[in-house]
């Protein structure tokens, strides 16, 4: 699978496209088109095999086509001519957050940097907040970029990362032997991003079980094949982990390798003062006259050998009884309170996948989406949803097709006649309005009066000051119209940290005007994120789970908005997705009625 080398090269040219000062939109169309690829859920091959690469949103005939020679013959002859137009280094130094085509050219220019080394050098011998337009504050943002890129070349997306890990899981639970088998560590804590991906299993034969996972086609490297662990990389240079358990430890190395670490720790001192001690082996009650004789245990400083005897170890729901403790789902593993919680029985049942009715961001061909309306109900009809908000840009942001006002008097009456014909499926006529640089919105009070969602977003200026960015999304809640601030915080994982906002004030107003906040579930965004979720609950500030879909494939990203939210100690009801149509038709008018 070539995606990820697909997105970087599109991004590549678009830089230098940029750079070049070439047309915005034919920039944008590169930025859009490697966006969409980056959340696709099916190898790049296959669309160039189906004649298909074109339904893919910013994928017009001449991206295609180069899409189809680089996949064809592993170059692109159109990237290599335009890359010999600028200096060698000058695309690692693009990809640094917060420095554009136009840095670039001066710190090429004025300071003759090349490469990532020297940049770094140059911001750390201050060398850069002496150029004129470049501050000290910038100087620390390219420093902190400088190891956003470093580390985010380490880690992947949680989705690309469950996009991998399916496939090895199907494919070695064909395997007879195979008994139980189950993500562990971040992967099955649902974590933004992923180092590698860890596998457990048992099974009555591990070497059957290992030489089918080395062998696996995917793999292009075999770091070790052993009997009870065996390491692969894949050909997206990720590596994997299999380890294969003997059943009576298969839940506590499951609850071990799931972690957090922290988890683990918490758990162990826990384990120590009710007397047992918890490896990844089992739970063993240390002490007693029967039981046998730990191989390595001898008490601190003691010569006597410890007898333990197991008592726990062949399910997690079985360790975590015996400690006394409710069960914790893996989610939550954080070592942010889960223990103290789960010993008091006060675990919330945590939302699930099942209890979503409904998704509250999608885009339509509207603006810059793949789907017809029809089509998006039809989708999501087929994922056994009930309502969809399709919330498409507003008109300012003219690069991403953004709708004129005459234009979502059209969408708006296209979608009554939708919602007559369909029973069972509703659409609400939605947009994703911009706050504009001063906190004004993007369309007027009578406009957005007759929408049934509208959701308010930062795109553009977001480099000002965080007294700005924090005064323009409250000015926002403070429009009795608005519903929902879509993805808060405004970050691209791995490429652009969360803007400056005073969350405490954002929250506070959220909860003060009934605004709901958005769990954008785009793969790059997962914004707003764990913590603040659990922060805007404790307010009784209502979520919702909104895809960004683009694709028609992208609405099935809203498992990871549920994924967001389970991390975020969300029950059904604090989320708006698992409400029907009317209720939410009511919650919507909530805010009309009560608080403006
Ligand atoms: P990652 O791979 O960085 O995305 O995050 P994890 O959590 O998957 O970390 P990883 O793969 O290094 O280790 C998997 C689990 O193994 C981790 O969540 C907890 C457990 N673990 C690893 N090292 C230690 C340790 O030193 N002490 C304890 N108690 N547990 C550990
Ligand atoms: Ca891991």
């Amino acid at each position: 699978m070539k995606n990820k080398e697909v997105v970087k090269l599109l991004q590549e040219i678009g830089q230098l496209l940029e750079l070049k000062g070439e047309n915005p939109f034919r920039v944008r169309s590169y930025e859009k088109a490697a966006q969409n690829i980056a959340a696709l859920t099916e190898p790049i091959e296959k669309f160039v095999s189906n004649d298909k690469l074109k339904t893919i949103p910013g994928v017009g005939e001449g991206i295609a086509k180069k899409i189809k020679e680089y996949l064809e013959t592993g170059k692109l002859k159109y990237f290599d001519e335009l890359k010999k137009v600028f200096p060698e280094g000058l695309l690692e130094i693009l990809s640094v957050p917060g420095i554009g085509p136009k840095t670039a050219k001066t710190l090429y220019d004025e300071l003759k940097i090349k490469s990532l080394a020297q940049l770094e050098k140059a911001a750390k011998e201050h060398r850069l907040s002496k150029l004129h337009r470049l501050g000290e504050k910038t100087e620390e943002n390219i420093l902190r970029g400088i190891q956003m890129v470093r580390k985010g070349g380490e880690r992947i997306l949680l989705s690309s990362a469950l996009f991998l890990a399916k496939p090895i899981i199907k494919e070695l639970e064909k395997c007879p032997d195979v008994k139980d088998i189950n993500l562990a560590g971040s992967i099955r804590r649902k974590k933004e991003t992923i180092k590698d991906i860890d596998i457990l299993c048992t099974a009555k034969k591990s070497d059957v079980v290992m030489d089918k996972f080395v062998n696996l086609p995917q793999v292009k490297e075999i770091l070790a094949q052993g009997e009870t662990k065996s390491s692969i990389i894949l050909d997206e240079d990720i590596q994997v982990d299999l380890r294969v358990i003997k059943p009576e430890s298969y839940g506590a190395a499951l609850m071990y390798f799931t972690g957090s670490k922290d988890h683990n720790i918490a758990l162990r001192e826990l384990a120590r003062k009710k007397g047992y001690k918890i490896n990844e082996y089992g739970l063993f009650k240390l002490g007693k006259r029967s039981g046998r004789v730990s191989p390595r245990g001898k008490g601190a400083g003691s010569a006597k050998p410890v007898r333990e005897t197991r008592v726990a170890g062949g399910s997690e729901e079985g360790v975590y009884k015996k400690l006394g403790l409710q069960y914790i789902p893996p989610e939550i593993r954080e070592a942010s309170g889960e223990i103290e919680m789960a010993s008091r029985n006060k675990i919330p049942r945590l939302i699930a996948q099942s209890d979503i009715k409904g998704d509250l961001h999608v885009h339509s061909r509207y603006s810059d989406g793949a789907g017809k309306l029809t089509e998006i109900a039809e989708k999501e009809k087929s994922m056994g949803l009930e309502w969809v908000g399709i919330c498409d840009h507003s008109q300012s942001l003219r690069v991403a097709g953004g709708l004129r006002p005459n234009v979502v008097y059209e969408k708006i009456e296209e979608i009554k006649k939708i919602n007559k014909k369909n029973k069972n499926f509703k659409v609400l006529c939605g947009m994703e309005v911009d706050i504009l640089s001063d906190g004004s919105l993007d369309y007027d009070d009578e406009l957005l009066s007759q929408l049934d969602l509208v959701i308010a977003a930062i795109h553009t200026g977001f480099k000002q000051s965080e007294e700005q960015l924090t005064e323009r999304i409250i000015s926002a809640m403070e429009n009795k119209y608005v519903h929902m601030i879509a993805h808060p915080q405004g970050r691209l994982l791995g490429k652009r940290e969360p803007y400056a906002l005073n969350m405490e004030k954002v929250l506070k107003t959220a909860q003060k005007t009934q605004t709901f906040l958005e769990i954008n579930a785009y793969p790059e965004r997962l914004d707003l994120y764990d913590i603040y979720c659990r922060k805007a609950k404790e307010r009784g500030i209502l979520m919702g789970i909104g895809t960004d879909a683009h694709t028609l494939n992208q609405t099935e990203n809203l498992c990871l908005g549920v994924a967001v939210a389970r991390r975020g100690w969300l029950e059904r009801r604090d989320v708006l997705n698992t409400i029907s149509y009317n209720e939410l038709i009511k919650t919507l008018g909530r805010k009309k009625r009560n608080v403006c």
